[in-house]
């Protein structure tokens, strides 16, 4: 799906601003909310997460639908052309209204979608109306319990005369932020029009081959102009599919971006594509990208910030790659959805390597806040294997022609252990079908959740081994030596696979402040500790192509008591602020060449 662009043939209208608003504090759904102005409407910002906005357990816990609405009128000179509504994302799940008529559905949080708007629109004003619903269950995905009941009930006698407030409960670990989080977009496209740009690169000696296809609709002949960074034409091709040569190649690489532009020509239609030219390859037990040994440093992230919560700010994308440079990152997971495609464009520019994470996560039912009791069968339970095959889908769809993309996570600590055969037929097609859609063929991942390793049968069939190791916090929290030597065991385990393993998270728990000479857990000194200690085991194997730590910043998350006001392992506090382990890393990472860290033996 293309982002949307303003240019000679196509217009860009951005509906972000002061949207009217309401809670529907109903127990169903208020369709009547669509077929008029909202009464008595609150104001709220557009594109962020609503949570935050007001003050008020009701209003930031709210637990179901809300509606937002918006008058627009498109201008007379545009309503010749294609008009298309375009939603960034909207969490989790919404349904589009014009002047009260339900003109689209879409369910998942993270990825954008959009709707042809000319059949519906009136050329005086139009209402629109967006009604939005928080509630994660068995079928969506992020994994939340079913129907507000909280999972941690049956540990606890029934209490007849009690009632527990209807609320989500995550199977995940950050707070449930929703509501319109990413931008509104009306563009307009020629009645005949590019639909969709694939781009497949592949190096030679000095030249790159780019093998294109250029989905369109309607009449027309394609032809397609290539462009360097200084604006000169170095390729050009006619025809929807082909290939073309970029004579002296500059490689996109990591920390040194070097973007190129597909200008495509359709009909009276235009569209500007930029890519890099990379290449990426898991060989042995090591991790390629332009044929040398590649070494992650980085982090898992969010999109979470004071104020908007899981709202777009690209002033925090800029400075969140600012500070990555200044300790010496090369690298994130968009743990634990898809990023914002503003974000992804923007680490194609500065050279940032992403791994993409579908929002496949609490994928879990012996986990968080499903465990207790026997082993459950998670793939017996849940029934979200249709809609993860749609986020896999849409994901690499959005961003298959992103230089920064270096390999796609389809999951984040599913259950693999518990029943290990029903956990490798779940995700064995997933797997296949991430391949499948990729047209650049990138690895693929499966982020593995700390259990019993030696049971996994799902980890081993992936690209590569991604781990969220907690040994020294939630295992052996507080016994570094112990931690040390447990994780020796597992790495000891990993290598026989003969697959590059890297750390998808390790972290502890720090408020900022918290200092002793003596270290304890929840210091800023432990984290220190804990993170050398780590390393010190880490470091020792070739296998091991690289570190992202858990977090790189501290982050909200629901209420509860293994949270302190939030997830506090960031290396950064919610506000960007350094702790004592930033600077640690930033020697680290300083030290650490982003190719060619590790030498395999053999
Ligand atoms: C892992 C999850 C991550 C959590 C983290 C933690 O992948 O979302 O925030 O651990 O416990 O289980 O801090």
């Amino acid at each position: 799906m293309l982002y949307p662009r303003l240019n000679s043939s196509r217009a860009l209208i951005d509906l972000s601003g002061i949207w009217d608003f309401q809670l529907d504090k109903s127990d169903t759904f208020t369709e009547a909310f669509a077929c008029s102005p909202l009464e008595n409407a609150i104001t709220i910002a557009v594109p962020a997460s609503y949570n935050d906005q007001k003050e008020g357990e009701d209003f930031r816990d709210h637990y179901g639908w809300v509606w937002y609405q918006k008058f627009f009128s498109v201008p007379a000179c545009l309503l010749s052309e294609r008009i298309v509504l375009r939603f960034g994302a909207v969490t989790q799940s919404a349904r589009v209204y014009i002047n009260g008529k339900l003109i689209c559905k879409h369910k998942g949080g993270f990825l954008p979608f959009e709707v042809e708007l000319n059949e519906h629109i009136s050329p005086e004003e139009n209402r629109l109306t967006v009604a939005v619903d928080n509630r994660v269950n068995h079928s969506t995905l992020p994994v939340g319990s079913e129907a507000g009941g909280n999972m941690l009930s049956g540990l606890i006698p029934d209490m007849p005369g009690v009632t527990p407030k209807k609320q989500n409960y995550p199977n995940f670990d950050f707070f449930n932020y929703c509501g319109i989080t990413r931008p509104v977009k009306i563009y307009t496209t020629p009645k005949n029009y590019i639909k969709d740009i694939t781009l497949i690169p592949s190096v030679g000696e000095n030249s790159a081959t780019v093998s294109y296809i250029v989905d369109t609709v309607g009449n027309g002949n394609v032809h397609l102009l290539v462009r360097n960074e200084a604006g000169k034409v170095v390729a050009e091709a006619d025809g929807s599919e082909g290939s073309f040569i970029i004579p002296d190649v500059i490689l996109w690489q990591p920390g040194n971006a070097y973007l190129y532009t597909a200008e495509v020509r359709f009909g009276e239609d235009t569209y500007s594509e930029p890519f890099g030219v990379r290449t990426v390859e898991v060989r042995g037990k090591e991790f390629l990208i332009n044929g040398n040994p590649f070494y992650f440093k980085g982090f898992g992230k969010h999109e979470d910030s004071n104020f908007r919560g899981r709202g777009i700010d690209e002033v925090l994308n800029v400075k969140d790659l600012s500070l990555m440079n200044w300790i010496g990152a090369n690298s994130f997971r968009t743990s634990h959805y898809p990023y914002s495609e503003e974000m992804m464009l923007l680490c194609d520019r500065e050279g940032i390597v992403v791994i993409d994470e579908t929002p496949a996560v609490g994928v879990n039912m012996n986990f968080g806040a499903a465990a207790g009791g026997e082993p459950k069968d998670t793939y017996k339970i849940l029934q979200t294997r249709e809609h993860h095959e749609e986020v896999i889908r849409d994901m690499i769809c959005r961003d298959k022609n992103r230089a920064c993309v270096v390999m796609w996570s389809i999951a984040n600590e599913s259950d693999t252990t518990a029943f290990p055969d029903s956990a490798a037929a779940y995700y064995k097609p997933l797997y296949d079908l991430a391949h499948c859609c990729d047209p650049q063929n990138r690895p693929v991942t499966i982020v593995g959740v700390q259990n019993e390793f030696v049971k996994d049968k799902t980890l081993p069939l992936t690209d590569v081994i991604c781990l969220n190791r907690y040994y020294g916090w939630y295992v052996y929290g507080g016994d570094l030596k112990a931690a040390q030597q447990a994780l020796s065991l597992e790495l000891d385990y990993w290598e026989k696979l003969g697959k590059p393993l890297m750390f998808t998270e390790y972290g502890a728990d720090t408020v900022a402040g918290f200092h002793a000479t003596t270290p304890v857990m929840f210091t800023e000194e432990y984290q220190v500790d804990f993170y050398e200690a780590i390393h010190e085991v880490t470091d020792r194997y070739d296998f091991f192509i690289g570190e992202q730590v858990w977090n790189f910043a501290d982050f909200a998350t629901i209420q509860g008591i293994m949270r302190v006001v939030g997830n506090k392992k960031g290396l950064f506090t919610r506000d960007r602020q350094p702790k004592l382990a930033a600077h640690y890393f930033k020697e680290r990472w300083h030290n650490i060449p982003d190719f060619g860290y590790k030498q395999p033996k053999s």
